[in-house]
């Protein structure tokens, strides 16, 4: 028998709506949930999206305040929570996302004690570090959706800039969603040539001021849409729904997201969230690569560690 999916997806602003309508394009589940605290706004949601019933796969959506609706979900995606001000970081979101938490992951765990958490409010590195602490459960099972988007940021310009396909180009970025991500140059490759040859062949200039400020770029992405339309969204939705699909089909596919970094790469016996190349299934973690890095990239990556480390002493947790 055809194993049922259900998905919930606790926020219903313009992220989690991203979420939910993407996951219903790529018709990943048999039941979408979505839980907020405004009942009109949520009712509305949801009377839209089962509008296009005509237009979809036979899916069951629902909505509710009450966090039951939620029961016995295989994955939960979690978008509530203040967003950035233009100019604001991400990190300074984080008193008024942590008492939000306390208020939503206890009873999503409760009802779904099997479930896979993916936490996409910000900053959400700490934030998934938090939900792992609040819900008891094995850290593989929670993961934040972390530099994923980065990720695909990274691969848009540097397609770009060498006018090839973007999903030609193997990238990542890795360490925290923020200011202090990390851009693993040495391990870049463009239809599998490596990038610095890549460049050599096509004899185009390799100035490593270019690439940094591919990077910078990317750091900047979220800050320039947010001060032109005051979120983002789209981007966020593919990219969230794209781990969806690689949890829920149980794809095995590696993405760079927020795992529990402890032990890797020199961080250190410290419990720390932060994106990695991790391969993800029905379980949630099935485990987490050893890209290669150079020592200026594990030294940044350590760095990073510390930079989230320090918020979370901050915060006493
Ligand atoms: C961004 C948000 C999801 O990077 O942090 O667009």
């Amino acid at each position: 028998t055809k194993r049922h999916n259900k998905i919930s997806v606790i926020g219903a602003g313009n992220v989690g709506m991203a979420i939910a309508q993407t996951i219903l394009t790529q018709d990943l589940t048999d039941e979408l949930v979505i839980v907020d605290n405004k009942p009109d706004k949520l009712r509305g949601e949801m009377l839209d999206l089962q509008h296009a019933a005509a237009f979809l796969p036979r899916v069951k959506i629902n909505s509710s305040v009450e966090y039951s609706v939620t029961a016995g979900s295989d994955l939960c995606i979690v978008t509530a929570g203040a967003r950035q001000n233009p100019g604001e970081s991400r990190l300074n979101l984080l008193q008024r996302n942590l008492a939000l938490f306390k208020t939503i992951i206890p009873p999503l765990a409760r009802y779904s004690p099997e479930t896979v958490l993916v936490i996409v409010s910000n900053p959400v590195d700490v934030l998934t570090y938090i939900a792992w602490k609040l819900s008891g459960f094995p850290s593989n099972r929670i993961i934040g959706s972390g530099t994923n988007l980065d990720s695909s940021r990274f691969r848009f310009l540097i397609a770009d800039h060498l006018q090839v396909n973007a999903q030609d180009v193997q990238a990542c970025i890795v360490g925290e969603h923020g200011d202090s991500s990390v851009a693993l140059w040495s391990s870049i490759s463009v239809g599998g040539v490596p990038i610095l040859s890549f460049l050599e062949k096509q004899q185009i200039a390799y100035e490593k001021e270019t690439l940094e400020n591919i990077h910078k770029t990317v750091i900047n992405s979220a800050y320039e849409v947010i001060s032109l339309k005051g979120y983002t969204s789209w981007a966020i939705g593919y990219s969230v729904a794209s781990l969806a699909r690689s949890i829920i089909r149980d794809q095995r596919k590696i993405h760079p997201v927020s795992v529990l970094a402890k032990g890797f790469y020199g961080i250190g016996d410290v419990e720390v969230f932060l994106s990695l190349p991790a391969q993800l299934g029905r379980g949630g973690v099935l485990g987490v690569t050893n890209v290669h890095m150079n020592e200026e990239e594990e030294q940044r990556l350590r760095d990073s560690a510390k930079t989230i480390l320090e918020v979370q002493t901050q915060l006493g947790i």
